[in-house]
Formats: C-alpha cells, sequence, structure tokens
C-alpha cells in the first residue's frame, strides 16, 4: 500500500509557492510538458492576469522515494495575499505538513508570520524552506538562519530551493515524505463509516455542486447515499475522484485521501464549508468545521438597471459556492433601488468580487464606497451593528459608538522607521512591541482602528519603504469612537451611495477631498450643479459645477441678433426650471472612480 502525505505550501505573498508547485507537479509527471505552463495551478483568468494565487488549488502526485517507496502526495496550493487567509486557513484543515516558503531575496516577512502561526494553531507538521535560490539577490544563509531563529530550529534543517531552476526540489520531496506524517486512520480498513470534511466547493450547471473533501475515515464510492451534516440535505455520489489537477474519477476515495465528490445538488444554501459529508444513517458525530470568517469591509453592490437584480442574486450566490468567504444579503437604497450589502475579506477582495461580477456574469454593476462596520448605541438604548453608512443615526440620536480595531504587525527596514512611526501617529496607531532582527530590520506591532488601516494605510506603508515594507493585521473587539456622519448632497439631494463615516477631527478634510473629486468626475449637467457636504446638520463644504450650454443658436447664421438673444433666454429660462426638479443622472463609472478613491 501507498503510504499519503498530505501538505500545503504557505508563505508571505510572491515567495514562490506557485512556481515551487510546477517543479513539484513536473517532478512527479503529474502534469504532461505539454500542458506546464508558469503557475499551472494558477488556473482562474485573474489570478493570471495579476500574477496573484486568489484560490487554493489541490493536486494530488505519485512519487517514488529513493528508498523505492511509492507515495500519494496531496499538494494544496494557497494564496499569499492576506485578503485570501481564509483559503489558508481552510486548507490548513485537510493537510497534516506544510512546506513554509520564505523568500531569500527578502527574507521572513509579515505573513510568514501569520502563516506560521495558523499552521501551528492547526499542529502541522512545518518544513522550511528558502527559495528562490537562484536570484542574484538571494542571501541563501543568511535568510536560512532567520527562517531557523523563528522556527528555533537549526539552520541545517531548512531546506533551500529555486521554483526557476528546479534545484532542492528532490530534497524537498524526500523531506516531506520523511517529515510530514502518515494521514491517521489512512491504514484502517475502508469499512468503515465514512466521513470528511468539505473544504471548497465548484459548480457547474448540469453536474450541480462538487464538493472537495478530506476524507477522514472509511471510504467514500460513486452511488453511495451521502448526507450533508449541517443542514441534512441527502444526494446520490454522482461520481467521485482526485484532482490531477483537472478532476479525475476514482473508484474511492479513502480515509486520509484528498478529492472531490459530485453531488447533482443545485439549490442554493444547502452546502457549507466546515461541513461534514457522511452516509445518509451515518452516526459519527460530525467533525469539527472552520469558523466563519468576520468580514473586514462592506460595500453595496447594485445591478446598473433593476430588471438584472435577479441575475445578480444568482451570480452571488454562485460566486459564494467558489468563494466562502463572501455573505451578502439585500438592501434597497432609494437612488439605486434594490441590491445587495456584502461583506468582504479586504480590499482587493471586493476588487476581484466585482470584477468576477462583471467577467463571468456580465454584469453592469454601481458599487458604492467601502465601508467598516460600527457598534452604535442610541440615546433611546438600542445597541445596533451599522454597515452602511447612510443607515448611521442622526449625530443627536447617537449615545456612543464602538468600532472595531486591528492588531497589525509590520516588517520593515531600519532605515523607514522614522517615516513608518510619523504615518502610524497619523493613522492614529498604539506601537505595543518592536523586535530587531539579525539583518537589521525591525518588525513592529501596533493596534490601531480598523478604520484607519483600510483608510489608504498599505499604500502609504509601501510609499515611505519603497515597498519593502510588509503587513499583515487581526481584528480586535470593538472599542469607543469618535466618528461622524458626513452626507453627499448633489443639487441638493442626498445621495446615499456617497455617505461616509469619518474621524471627527478629519470631517472638514474629507468633505472638501470628496466634494472636489466629484466635482472633477461628475459630467457637466446642462445646469450649474451644487455639490456639498453636510456633517454634525451643516454644510461643511459645497462646489458648484458650471452647466454645459448645449449649442441652441448654432443653425442660425447670420445677423439676426434679436433672434439669437431670444433663443438664449429661453434656454436660460428652462435651464431654471430643470434646476427646480433637478435630478443628476450619475454614471456608474462615477461611483467606480469615488470608490478607488476612498482608500486614499
Ligand atoms: N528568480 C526566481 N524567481 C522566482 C522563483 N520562484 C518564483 N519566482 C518569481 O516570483 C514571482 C512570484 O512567484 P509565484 O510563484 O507566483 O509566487 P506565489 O508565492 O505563488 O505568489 P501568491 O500566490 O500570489 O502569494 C514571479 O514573478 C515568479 O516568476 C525562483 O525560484 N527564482
Ligand atoms: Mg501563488
Amino acid at each position: 500500500m501507498k503510504g499519503i502525505r498530505n501538505f500545503s505550501i504557505i508563505a508571505h505573498i510572491d515567495h514562490g509557492k506557485s512556481t515551487l508547485a510546477d517543479r513539484l507537479l513536473e517532478r512527479t509527471g503529474t502534469i504532461p510538458e505539454r500542458l506546464m505552463r508558469a503557475q499551472v495551478l494558477d488556473s482562474m483568468d485573474l489570478e493570471r492576469e495579476r500574477g496573484i494565487t486568489i484560490k487554493m488549488q489541490p493536486v494530488r502526485m505519485e512519487y517514488r522515494a529513493l528508498d523505492g517507496n511509492e507515495y500519494i502526495l496531496n499538494l494544496i496550493d494557497t494564496p499569499g495575499h492576506i485578503d485570501f487567509s481564509y483559503e489558508v486557513s481552510r486548507a490548513l484543515k485537510a493537510v497534516e505538513g506544510v512546506v513554509l516558503l520564505v523568500d531569500s531575496t527578502q527574507g521572513v516577512q509579515a505573513q510568514t508570520l501569520t502563516t506560521l502561526a495558523a499552521a501551528r494553531a492547526q499542529r502541522c507538521t512545518i518544513v522550511p524552506a528558502v527559495s528562490k535560490i537562484d536570484a542574484p539577490a538571494a542571501r541563501v544563509d543568511e535568510v536560512k538562519a532567520e527562517l531557523a531563529a523563528l522556527l528555533g530550529i537549526s539552520p541545517e534543517e531548512v531546506l533551500a530551493v529555486s521554483g526557476k531552476t528546479g534545484a532542492g526540489t528532490e530534497e524537498l520531496l524526500e523531506a516531506i515524505v520523511r517529515r510530514v506524517p502518515e494521514p491517521r486512520g489512512a491504514d484502517t480498513t475502508s469499512l468503515a463509516e465514512p466521513r470528511g470534511l468539505i473544504f471548497d466547493f465548484s459548480y457547474s450547471t448540469h453536474r450541480g455542486i462538487t464538493v472537495f473533501l478530506r476524507v477522514f475515515d472509511g471510504a467514500f464510492a460513486k452511488g453511495q447515499t451521502l448526507r450533508f451534516r449541517a443542514t441534512g440535505k441527502e444526494f446520490t455520489a454522482l461520481e467521485v475522484g482526485i484532482f490531477a489537477p483537472d478532476e479525475r474519477p476514482r473508484e474511492a476515495l479513502s480515509a486520509g485521501e484528498i478529492g472531490y465528490i459530485v453531488t447533482g445538488v443545485k439549490e442554493a444554501g444547502i452546502a457549507a464549508v466546515g461541513d461534514t459529508l457522511g452516509l445518509a444513517k451515518g452516526v459519527l458525530p460530525p467533525l469539527p468545521g472552520f469558523e466563519r470568517p468576520r468580514p473586514v469591509v462592506w460595500a453595496s453592490v447594485y445591478p446598473e438597471g433593476q430588471d438584472d437584480l435577479i441575475q445578480l442574486r444568482q451570480a452571488l450566490e454562485r460566486l459564494r459556492l467558489s468563494d466562502s468567504s463572501l455573505s451578502f444579503e439585500e438592501e434597497s437604497s432609494g437612488v439605486l433601488g434594490r441590491g445587495f450589502r456584502c461583506g468582504f475579506l479586504g480590499l482587493l477582495h471586493l476588487e476581484i468580487v466585482t470584477e468576477r461580477l462583471k467577467r463571468e456574469f456580465g454584469l453592469s454593476l454601481v458599487v458604492t464606497i467601502p465601508t467598516i462596520s460600527y457598534v452604535v448605541t442610541t440615546t433611546k438604548g438600542m445597541r445596533e451593528v451599522i454597515y452602511t453608512p447612510a443607515k448611521f443615526p442622526d449625530h443627536g440620536d447617537i449615545l456612543q459608538i464602538e468600532e472595531p480595531w486591528a492588531n497589525v504587525t509590520i516588517i520593515t527596514p531600519p532605515s523607514t522607521l522614522s517615516a513608518l512611526v510619523q504615518l502610524l501617529y497619523e493613522h492614529e496607531a498604539q506601537t505595543t512591541q518592536t523586535e530587531t532582527y539579525a539583518d537589521g530590520r525591525i518588525e513592529l506591532t501596533a493596534q490601531m482602528p480598523l478604520r484607519e488601516l483600510m483608510r489608504g494605510f498599505f499604500d502609504k506603508l509601501k510609499n515611505v519603504s519603497s515597498g519593502y515594507a510588509s503587513l499583515s493585521y487581526e481584528l480586535l473587539p470593538e472599542r469607543l469612537a469618535d466618528v461622524v456622519r458626513v452626507d453627499i448632497l448633489v443639487a441638493d439631494e442626498l445621495v446615499p451611495a456617497f455617505t461616509r463615516v469619518v474621524a471627527r477631527r478629519r470631517v472638514q478634510e474629507e468633505a472638501e477631498k470628496v466634494v472636489e473629486r466629484l466635482a472633477t468626475v461628475l459630467p457637466r449637467q446642462l445646469f450649474v450643479t451644487k455639490i456639498q457636504a453636510r456633517a454634525l446638520g451643516r454644510i461643511v463644504a459645497s462646489h458648484s459645477i458650471s452647466a454645459m450650454r448645449k449649442d441652441v443658436t448654432g443653425y442660425l447664421y447670420g445677423g439676426d441678433v434679436s433672434r439669437k438673444k431670444k433663443l438664449l433666454e429661453k434656454q436660460k429660462k428652462g435651464k431654471k426650471k430643470m434646476q427646480a426638479r433637478a435630478k443628476v443622472d450619475i454614471p456608474e463609472d462615477v461611483f467606480m472612480k469615488m470608490v478607488r478613491d476612498s482608500d486614499r
């Protein structure tokens, strides 16, 4: 019988996970040469365009070790960007070990620390390796020592690989086989009652939901009557198989293995990641599941035409099957009609989801500015979570406001420290701890309001450090907040999509910025259009855009001045009338432009 080794590759963003996976796939002959391409596991268009991994991707390899034994290696490639860390945490529940990569040109970075902590929490065996050792700027020995110090091991235990040249691939495979334990239960008979943990899905119109499963007991096979434990829904397994990395049918999927089951289920809300799959008549208790991730930012998504509301709902439900960190609920807003309030794990996540809705479902959308949630207690004693700024109560009705905080970890070169300290100050951060690495870099821990972290902090950090600093964060419980709602009025009409909540000390600055920005992106109307910001019951900023003058006299030639005057008079009157009942049509791209600016 073949041994099984299940492992994930985890690392900071861009440290070479997917490229290393290519070499493992090549070395084990998993993917034929003609189908091989760079970062082959990044199969989504968006992943390839942006050069980042967004979704975890399992793949099964077969490997004959140097001792002659045969192994099944189940690898799960994971994303490095913090917005997709839920993918990493789920992947870790399906494996016994991780390859922790650290780029030898960069050293340990913020996400190295968070992914390591997550792997340790799952009691995964850690196989550390430095990557990109072919690069001219590689500092192999130094970074090996740094990683060894972090793990409390000797530098000799740290491997060295290059995804570019393939150097170290063999040694890595051997280390995985030797160090990662055989999954528990893999040697028990397949007569035990089958039980598996659902860690992901895919969906197709003719096969319904396909669950991605880590089998913990017994064996699953085609034709079995199975049951989703959480919802009680029963179905017949239409197909059982493994990832090669595309779906490949198999007779059975046994304890210790990773694979998929085609369910045929097409209803929404039946399957959930973290749920246990078992026999319909099974008696074993469910396996421990996953914690649902807490959304970090919220934004509303509206179809450009209300006719598309149903399509948008279907698209969101479909998307949630392949992205279980997405949450949404229906809402309505005066100007934009009906749409959905969506929760995201960060601004990149928001961008990827809206892009996928447009591309994969052909929808035209209006997206409101992203915001965080606040807990508001009103003078009437009501305590409510508000995640739509337009629903923020009037300041007179508020007793107290609480907002989420974040614990941030930053790793930065020493030369950027003074600029960083200034930046932290501007964003209301309180530094709690600093530590100096052997190469002089500084690891700094601070706490700050999530609102301030989302206010362009990432971009500014990149700027002050010329890209050398890295950051990760985790949410902390709410603390008291001093924030104010700022409304935006266009031609005296409130546009709820532009309403925002800002720190009291920044009201004036923010109001002016938004009004000026809107004035430059809003197309000119046929009448003078006032743009105003209102906070605490008064107008705090205002800007008028001049009218577009339609050429009503153009067809007149010759010198009939009085006739020309008459026409212009008429135009003026018409504009007055229009102004009185002005309804400014705000095009979709204006909303998008305001969204993109909101984090600056
Ligand atoms: N010189 C050199 N470059 C590498 C190596 N491995 C990866 N790269 C480059 O580093 C960049 C990131 O590589 P990926 O493999 O996509 O990194 P990743 O860790 O999968 O990135 P995310 O999934 O987005 O976190 C790409 O431009 C690769 O070409 C290597 O061994 N040597
Ligand atoms: Mg990748």
